[in-house]
């Protein structure tokens, strides 16, 4: 087949999304609920604004936002994870970052699949963060071994699914029918099963051992435990929300409130309890509950340089050393109040923000700038350029995750008496070798995004010859 013939990677994770966010909505309606407050905040932000509807449209991300969502699965073995690497590749999203959640009491390691590149991430930023369960973190031997022998016997792809992946690995991509036909298939992987696979008394030793091994283990797939929209105010968001019926976690996850967003913020409602079914002996199915699917927001800022991240994670652990916040949320205000102090540390004006080297820029040359003010003898430097008015510069978007985010938000759901304590070990050469490939370096992928812009302003601005 020819290539022309193939359905873009990018139209593919779009349909995806759309697909997941539709099923979702249908499994957990909160979602629903939380995604049409999502949009009625972001309109009256804009509204509000019209300076960020401004940038927004020239960077032309606006269409973006009300797309965009991120979820999250945990698989059990590495040949599962392997064949998820295939089947998002197929949709044109790469393992992005390495985060390991042992540190915090979970006993998974983590990547996050998404779409790399400006022009992919425009179309469709779809993400999935992806965790792998740690079994080698589970100091029970016996107790190991049934959980190992348990996901060994479990195939979490349709046959369909795995047929068309490997004709898009063979042909370079698929036609329209395959495409939707794909879709239609991995979308299974996901759903959710309410007939457990394991036995009543089996998953409570699992959920005994950590409540997430249980979730992993007990079912027939890695059903979508959250999707989360962006929001552009997730502090009035957060307001909302209680006056929806929705109950969020006390402390918004991530840096404080700020005029100039960095990183990530995120929050999130609980996880439901959801009435499952076990297979217990002789066929008969006993019945109980589990609690794993909730809803999460978000508001994304500006992606931070190395610099930039190591000062924001001083200042982060600096807050948590005052206060460390409570699953229960009693010591919300006092927590926001630490990480308010301590981040008057971080420059809160993008030009401070730029000049220190803390975060990534775009650089967009100024249409209409006289090309005679530029000296053809001596190139302006960049600094220059933004002085002279002939370069503006917007922030480059964080497009991944937080280890401390993810793990607060994986301990909300986990309950109270949830925290338990693993061996910090983090290995990322394991999960790479599981994985099938290195993951990519964040980074390196900001860096790439800001050199370009910077090279494209230098080739437009070209002074001209007199
Ligand atoms: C993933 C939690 C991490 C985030 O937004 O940081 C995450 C999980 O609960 O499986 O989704
Ligand atoms: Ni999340």
């Amino acid at each position: 087949m020819n290539s022309a013939t193939f359905t873009s990677t990018d139209v593919i994770r779009g349909s995806f999304s759309t697909a997941m966010s539709a099923m979702y909505r249908t499994e957990v309606p909160a979602y629903g609920t939380l995604l049409e407050l999502v949009a009625q905040v972001n309109d009256d932000t804009l509204a509000a604004s019209p300076k960020l509807r401004h940038r927004l449209e020239q960077t032309e991300t606006l269409d973006r936002i009300s797309e965009e969502r991120h979820g999250a699965i945990r698989v059990g073995t590495p040949a599962e994870l392997a064949m998820l690497r295939r089947a998002f590749a197929v949709m044109g999203m790469y393992p992005v970052g390495y985060y390991d959640l042992s540190e915090a009491g979970v006993p998974v390691h983590s990547t996050a699949f998404r779409p790399v590149g400006d022009e992919a991430l425009k179309i469709n930023p779809f993400r999935v963060f992806t965790s792998l369960l740690r079994l080698d973190l589970i100091d029970d031997g016996a107790l190991r071994e049934e959980a190992r022998k348990t996901l060994a016997a479990r195939q979490i792809f349709t046959d369909k699914a795995i047929l068309l992946i490997e004709k898009a690995e063979a042909a370079g991509g698929l036609d329209a029918a395959d495409a939707a036909l794909l879709v239609k298939e991995i979308l299974e992987t996901f759903r959710w099963h309410d007939q457990a696979s394991v036995s009543s008394d089996l998953y409570r030793r699992l959920h005994d051992a950590h409540r997430l091994i249980a979730d992993v283990v007990s079912f027939k797939g890695p059903h979508i435990n959250h999707l989360t929209p962006r929001t552009l105010d997730i502090d009035a968001v957060q307001k909302l929300m209680p006056a929806h019926g929705i109950a969020p976690k006390a402390v918004i996850e991530g840096p404080p409130t700020r005029e100039c967003p960095i990183l990530l913020r995120q929050t999130s409602f609980k996880a439901l309890e959801e009435a499952v079914s076990f297979r217990d002996e002789e066929g008969t199915w006993a019945k109980g509950s589990h609690t794993a699917r909730f809803g999460e927001i978000e508001q994304r800022g500006v992606a931070l340089t190395p610099k930039g991240r190591a000062l924001y994670d001083r200042l982060l652990a600096q807050a948590r050393e005052v206060v460390r916040p409570a699953p229960d949320g009693s010591n919300a205000a006092a927590y926001i109040a630490a990480l308010s102090e301590a981040f008057k540390a971080f420059p809160d004006d993008w030009n401070t923000i730029r000049q220190q080297g803390l975060g990534y820029f775009r650089y967009t040359p100024v249409e209409g700038f006289p090309r005679a003010a530029l000296s053809a003898r001596e190139p302006a430097s960049l600094e220059t350029l933004v002085a002279m008015g002939a370069v503006v510069f917007d922030p480059i978007v964080y497009e991944d995750f937080l280890p401390v985010s993810a793990a607060g938000i994986f301990q909300s759901n986990l309950g109270d008496n949830g925290a338990q304590k693993f061996a910090a070990s983090p290995s990322q050469q394991e999960f790479e070798a599981h994985l099938g490939m290195p993951v990519l370096d964040e980074f390196a992928h900001y860096e790439g995004l800001e050199k370009a812009s910077i090279a494209r302003c230098r080739r437009d601005l070209q002074p001209v010859a007199l």
